[in-house]
């Protein structure tokens, strides 16, 4: 039978002139998928496809990975190093050796003046594997500052705490396999839909082949939310208090995995005693899941084959991120799902790389989940080094949120950015902007010269993008994903290896320590660094080749294992990377510490993401196939809500918080119960002028997610006008 028009033409889809595909991975989100791209007869980059032969996506992308060629070329990319002597004055192109110079003897002479930390270096979890440790080599063993951190502190750092204190050690247990597996799965604030496109099709794939329980525990109606068979809609910020009643019920109907508690962990009468003070009926009142429900959770949970729970920022960004991922392995581990099939604790990380940098980056201390405080681990890696022990740090300095701070009181000096623009991404942008006029220098590393944190900068440094380099990203599951080099650094634009090493020649340790001209031979380094030594992280078995042969390897992978196939699964024997060997059950008690609505500010704000952009869109925000679903910040809100104040759909408003205001336009939508607004952060001048981001007491982390607005409307054409002059791309 014949639809529609009866002359209707046959779709053609244009020819992209492709004569060579190209392997890479993914440069987004922490997803990993393997990605072709099309190079045509001039080597320009013209398509991409996913590798069929790839285990992680098996030849699907998300709309980003689909027109991710188009980043080569996409507008306001750095082409030169430029500098300035003073904040806002006109740049000038320069060269890279007096960039580098310029660079180097302003961290010197802050460093002098004021003493070795008073120089700060902040990274990302977007460059490379390799590049990570190379920085880590220069800041740690050249430039010497403590005050080294990456912009994982705004996003993993409560996975990182929760698991080091569960467990003993970093590094998410599981793995996408496990989908296939479980007989129940609980995400805590985490819309894969949206922003796991491809881990989302994994767990779909699996519920279609073998139906099992879903449940999604959000305040908003996400896109996960809308597919699960129980939606908790809980109160913001009150994940412990849900997750301790979930507990209550099964510890008090005898539902615990006793056998498994008693071999593999310490402090289950802590936990118990905690507890207690969490019936249901009690709970609900605080976390606003009714008595049943929780209930009735928790003995599907408890009673499933195998149960496994995911989560994201919805309760890494939170006061009590850090107990709330404690209070997730706790859950897991009073009904014994670790380490086995289906079983899980996993943390969906974020940004590509944001394993990498856990790894391999120094931040948190030394190489390979190595610690300042371990005198062991500080004499090996000086000793690889080959420098003086003492010149390292005792301890770990400031993290990102503490280093804005030091700042603030003129503890730090000087900055070096690398890959992350803390104008758009931090809590309380205009405190932000006072901070950065407040540096005597501050360095921009960024492939995009119209970043925002370049506007306060003295020095830009143009790096290279993704598939422009070549390296490792560690993904979700542990697994090393390779990206080749697919296209040469566009003009004049360096890669941050090349960058990182060219500025370690100009530090007197950068002459004792051996900083490789390969990225491969970096891998090799960290590869011997890895090895032995009983350490989960483990990629002694791993070479570029082999990863790119396996289409990626989970590690831990030493030299003596066989074929290509890494482990899926950290502790499977039960046995923890803490002194005991055993897990730690630690009690969480529920503090009411964040921000609430109230009379004069009486809606909650929830900020996140949408599939088509990413972070502050310096680069989804030109992609014109991306940009087009998204172009305007834009904020959910409940209809009845909006009619109160005579707000219509589609008009805009001001919203106003303890810290500023900003412009948004209304969607209209039930995905927001009646007190709560829902905005993307993807946008300049928006969320973060009105957030708070209180910080976890454990992670420093801020609470992203929770702050409380006061809705006004406005004057439509001047918000129209307002929103014209503003950053649209
Ligand atoms: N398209 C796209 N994909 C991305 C990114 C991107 O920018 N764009 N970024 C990547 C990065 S770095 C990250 S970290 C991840 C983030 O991935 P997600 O964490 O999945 O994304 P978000 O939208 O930030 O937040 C998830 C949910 O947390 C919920 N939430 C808010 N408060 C609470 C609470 O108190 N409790 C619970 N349980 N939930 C709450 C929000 O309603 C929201 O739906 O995405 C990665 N993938
Ligand atoms: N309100 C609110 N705020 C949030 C969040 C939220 O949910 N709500 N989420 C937080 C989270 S989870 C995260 S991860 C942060 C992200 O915050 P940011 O890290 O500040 O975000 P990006 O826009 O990804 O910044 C990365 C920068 O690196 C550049 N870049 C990309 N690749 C490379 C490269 O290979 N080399 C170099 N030199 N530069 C490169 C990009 O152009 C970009 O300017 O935002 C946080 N802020
Ligand atoms: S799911 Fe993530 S890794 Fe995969 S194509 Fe999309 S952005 Fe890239
Ligand atoms: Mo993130």
């Amino acid at each position: 039978m014949l639809f529609g028009r009866k002359d209707r033409k046959a779709i053609t889809i244009a020819d992209k002139q492709v004569v060579e595909w190209k392997y890479t991975t993914c440069g987004y989100c922490s997803t990993g998928c393997s990605i072709d791209v099309g190079l045509d007869a001039e080597g320009k980059a013209v398509a991409t496809r996913g590798t069929a032969d790839a285990d992680v996506n098996r030849g699907k992308l998300c709309i980003k990975g689909v027109f991710e060629h188009h980043l080569f070329d996409s507008a306001g990319r750095g082409l030169a190093p430029l500098m300035r002597e003073k904040t806002f004055d006109p740049y000038q192109k320069t060269d890279w050796d007096s960039a580098l110079d310029k660079t180097a003897s302003e961290i010197k002479r802050i460093q002098k003046t004021y003493g070795r930390d008073s120089f700060a270096v902040v990274s990302t979890g977007q460059i490379l594997t390799e590049e990570f440790y190379t920085l880590g080599k220069l800041v740690r063993g050249c430039i010497g500052t403590n005050n080294y951190d990456g912009n994982t502190t705004l996003c993993m750092a409560s996975a990182v705490s929760g698991y080091k204190r569960s467990f003993g050690s970093d590094g998410p247990p599981g793995c996408y396999d496990d989908f296939e597996h479980t007989d129940c799965l609980i995400a805590f604030g985490s819309n894969l839909p949206e922003q796991h496109p491809i881990i989302y099709w994994r767990l779909k794939e699996a519920l279609e082949k073998r139906k099992f329980p879903l449940i999604v525990v959000d305040p908003r109606v996400t896109m996960l939310a809308q597919f699960a068979d129980i939606h908790l809609p809980i109160t913001p910020g009150t994940d412990v208090v849900l997750i301790n009643s979930l507990m209550y019920v099964i510890l008090d109907e005898g539902l615990e995995d006793r056998d498994y508690i008693n071999a593999h962990t310490d402090g289950i009468e802590a936990v118990e005693a905690a507890v207690k003070g969490y019936d249901p009926v009690s709970a609900a009142k605080v976390c606003g899941i009714d008595e049943d429900t929780i209930r009735t959770v928790a003995r599907i949970y408890a009673k499933a084959g195998a149960a496994m729970s995911i989560w994201t920022m919805g309760i890494n960004q939170s006061t009590h991120g850090s107990d709330g991922v404690v209070n997730i392995n706790n859950l897991n581990l009073i009904t014994g799902n670790i380490g086995k099939p289906g079983s899980t604790s996993l943390s969906i990380t974020g940004q590509c790389n944001a394993m990498g940098t856990r790894e391999w980056s120094s931040c948190s201390g030394l190489p390979g989940y190595r610690y300042l405080e371990n005198q062991a681990d500080r004499d090996k890696i000086a000793d690889y080094w080959g420098i003086d022990e003492s010149f390292f740090p005792e301890k770990r300095g400031l993290q990102q949120t503490d280093i804005f701070s030091a700042i603030e009181t003129g503890e730090i000096k000087g900055l070096w950015l690398v890959a992350t623009n803390p104008m758009t991404s931090m809590p309380n942008t205009s405190r932000i902007r006072k901070i950065l006029e407040k540096l005597e220098f501050l360095v921009v590393q960024d492939t995009y010269g119209d970043v925002e944190t370049n506007q306060y900068s003295h020095v830009y440094l143009p790096g290279a993008v993704w598939a422009e380099k070549e390296g490792c990203f560690t993904n979700t599951e542990r697994r090393v994903n390779l990206v080749r080099a697919v296209v040469k650094p566009k003009g004049d634009s360096k890669t941050d290896f090349w960058i990182f090493n060219q500025m370690a020649k100009r530090f007197s340790n950068g002459e004792k320590i051996h900083f490789p001209e390969t990225s491969s031979e970096a891998f090799q380094e960290m590869a011997e660094l890895s090895k032995g030594e009983g350490r989960t992280l483990d990629i002694s078995g791993m070479t570029h080749d082999k990863i790119e042969e396996a289409r990626g390897i989970q590690w831990p992978f030493s030299e003596d294992d066989e074929g290509l196939k890494g482990n899926p699964r950290l502790y499977t024997d039960g046995h923890f990377q803490t002194k005991s060997g055993k897990a730690n059950l630690i009690p969480v008690i529920f503090k009411d510490n964040n921000e609430c609505p109230d009379e004069q500010y009486p809606f909650w704000m929830n900020s996140g993401r949408v599939v088509e952009h990413f972070h502050s869109r310096t680069k989804t925000g030109k992609i014109g196939n991306l940009n087009k679903f998204s172009p305007t910040p834009y904020m959910e809100m409940n209809p009845d809500a909006a009619r109160d104040l005579g707000v219509d759909h589609q008009s805009y408003v001001r919203i106003t918080s303890r810290r500023g205001d900003a412009v948004v336009m209304v969607q209209l939508t039930q995905r927001v119960p009646r007190n709560m607004v829902f905005i993307p952060f993807h946008f300049h001048d928006c969320v973060n002028r009105v957030s708070l981001g209180l910080l976890d007491e454990h992670s420093r982390q801020p609470a992203f997610k929770q702050c409380a607005i006061r809705i006004e409307p406005i004057d439509q054409a001047l918000a129209g006008q307002l929103n014209a002059e503003r950053r649209t791309f």
